[in-house]
C-alpha cells in the first residue's frame, strides 16, 4: 500500500522566516530544532493509505521488478481542478468551498545541475523532500512537492539539471521530464547561481518551454546570493534583467532562506484563483519507497566520488510495514560493471556497512520508526542505456508503488 508525505494538521504552515525552523515530525513532537538545511534528515509527516487519483496499474514487458499488477504513480500533468481529486479526497479535505481569492497552480523549476533548485524546493515547502548534495545532477526524477497555506497551494515540480549533452538514454529521458514539467505550468522559475559569470538563459528556456505555445510567465532566481558581496548581486541582477526574456529577476539565497518570501509573493501574482488540487496537509505524493531509494542516493553521493554516484540506480525491492517489527526494507543497487561493485562494497564489505548505516538512520528519521534495511548490490550492464528498465525506474514519468 503506498503512503502519502504529509504536514501533521496540528502543525501550522510556517511563515517564510520559521520555514528553516519547521520541525521534525509529528511523532517526535518538536523534538528537533534543527534548521533543516543543517541536516541531512528528510522531515515528514506520513498518514495512513489513500488512494491517489494518478496511480494507474500497468504492466509491462520488465520482467525483473514487475509484480503481476504494478501501480505506478502518473507524473505526466495536473490534475483536472473540477474532476481528477474528488473521487480521491473528500470535498471538505480540498476545501472547495473556500474563500473565492484563494490561489493555486502547478510551478515548473528549471536550471542547469547544481544552481540550488533542490533546495529552493525544499526551502518552499518547508521540508526536505529532494535530495541536496554539492554534486551536479543530484535530482534525476520530476520531484512534486506542495506548498501550501491558508490562501493559496503552490504545486512545485523540482527537475533534474538542464544538461548540455545527452550521454545516455537515461539523461534524454530526465531531459523529457524536464519539459513536460513546464507543460501545464501556471508560471516557471529558472535558477542560476550567483556566483558563476551571468550567461544566456536561452537554451536552458528553450528545452524547458521552447514547444509551448503560450509562453509561461517565467522568473528569474538569481541563487546562492550568500556566497557574493551585495555589489556584485546588484550588477548581476542588472545583467540578467537587461540580456535575459524573463518577466522579473529575484536574488535569493535558498540555502538561509533568504528572498523566499518575494519568490512566493511573485508567483501568487501570477496563479489562477481556485480551490486547492490537494488537501492542505499533504507535501508530496511520491510512495514512501521512492523517498526511501532517494535517501540511499543522497548517501551513495556523501560517500563515493568520480563516477561512482553516477552509474547507480536504486531500487527499493521490498517494503514490509510491519506494525509489531521493524519495518522490513530490501533494497538493490545497480552498477553497471563488476569494478564499480567492488569499490562500493569496499575492502570486507566495510564501504557498504558505512552507506548501509548512514542511510538506515535517514531512513528511521524519515519514517519516525525503526528499520530492518537490507542492500544489495548488483551488477546490470548499461542499465542506463535501457529504455524498457528505465521506465520501470521511474524515468518515463511514471513512478512505481507498493
Ligand atoms: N551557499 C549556498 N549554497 C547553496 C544555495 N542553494 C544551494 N546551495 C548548495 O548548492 C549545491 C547544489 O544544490 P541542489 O539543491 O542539489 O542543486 P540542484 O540545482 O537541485 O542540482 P541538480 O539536482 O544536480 O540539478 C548544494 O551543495 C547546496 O547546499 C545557496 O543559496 N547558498
Ligand atoms: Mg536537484
Amino acid at each position: 500500500m503506498e503512503k502519502l508525505i504529509l504536514h501533521s494538521p496540528s502543525i501550522p504552515t510556517p511563515t517564510p522566516q520559521q520555514q528553516f525552523l519547521f520541525h521534525k515530525s509529528l511523532f517526535s513532537s518538536f523534538k528537533s530544532r534543527t534548521p533543516f538545511h543543517q541536516t541531512s534528515s528528510f522531515l515528514s509527516f506520513i498518514s495512513s493509505t489513500r488512494r491517489n487519483p494518478h496511480f494507474q496499474s500497468l504492466s509491462n514487458g520488465d520482467s525483473e521488478l514487475v509484480d503481476d499488477e504494478m501501480s505506478f504513480l502518473s507524473l505526466t500533468g495536473k490534475p483536472d481542478r473540477n474532476m481528477a481529486l474528488l473521487d480521491d479526497y473528500e470535498s471538505d479535505e480540498l476545501d472547495l468551498d473556500s474563500d473565492p481569492n484563494h490561489r493555486s497552480g502547478y510551478v515548473a523549476l528549471l536550471g542547469k545541475p547544481n544552481v540550488g533548485k533542490s533546495t529552493l524546493a525544499n526551502q518552499m515547502v518547508g521540508q526536505k523532500l529532494s535530495i541536496v548534495t554539492d554534486k551536479p545532477q543530484t535530482t534525476r526524477h520530476r520531484i512534486l512537492c506542495i506548498c501550501s497555506s491558508p490562501d493559496y497551494q503552490m504545486v512545485l515540480y523540482d527537475t533534474p539539471g538542464v544538461l548540455k549533452k545527452e550521454m545516455h538514454k537515461l539523461d534524454s529521458m530526465m531531459m523529457k521530464n524536464v519539459r513536460t514539467a513546464a507543460v501545464n505550468a501556471d508560471c516557471v522559475l529558472v535558477v542560476v547561481d550567483a556566483c558563476k559569470a551571468p550567461e544566456k538563459i536561452d537554451e536552458l528556456l528553450e528545452e524547458g518551454i521552447g514547444d509551448l505555445k503560450d509562453k509561461p510567465p517565467t522568473l528569474l532566481i538569481l541563487n546562492k546570493k550568500d556566497l557574493i558581496k551585495p555589489g556584485e548581486v546588484a550588477k548581476k541582477l542588472e545583467w540578467y534583467e537587461k540580456f535575459t526574456d524573463v518577466d522579473e529577476v529575484i536574488p535569493v539565497s535558498a540555502k538561509y532562506g533568504h528572498g523566499i518570501d518575494d519568490v512566493k509573493d511573485w508567483i501568487l501574482s501570477k496563479l489562477p484563483h481556485g480551490p486547492a488540487y490537494y488537501p492542505k496537509d499533504i507535501v508530496s505524493e511520491h510512495p514512501e519507497r521512492f523517498f526511501v531509494a532517494e535517501i540511499v542516493r543522497e548517501k551513495i553521493f556523501m560517500q563515493y566520488r568520480n563516477e561512482i554516484p553516477y552509474v547507480c540506480q536504486v531500487n527499493t525491492v521490498n517494503y514490509k510495514a510491519r506494525p509489531d517489527a521493524k519495518d522490513f526494507i530490501q533494497m538493490e543497487i545497480l552498477v553497471e560493471k563488476s569494478s564499480q561493485k567492488i569499490i562500493l562494497i569496499g575492502r570486507e564489505g566495510k564501504a557498504l556497512k558505512l552507506l548501509a548505516t548512514a542511510s538506515r538512520l535517514d531512513i528511521e528519521d524519515f519514517l519516525q520508526k525503526k528499520v530492518y534495511l537490507e542492500i544489495e548490490v548488483k551488477v546490470k550492464e548499461n542499465w542506463r542505456q535501457d529504455e524498457a528498465l528505465l521506465k520501470n525506474y521511474g524515468y518515463g514519468g511514471q513512478i512505481r508503488v507498493l
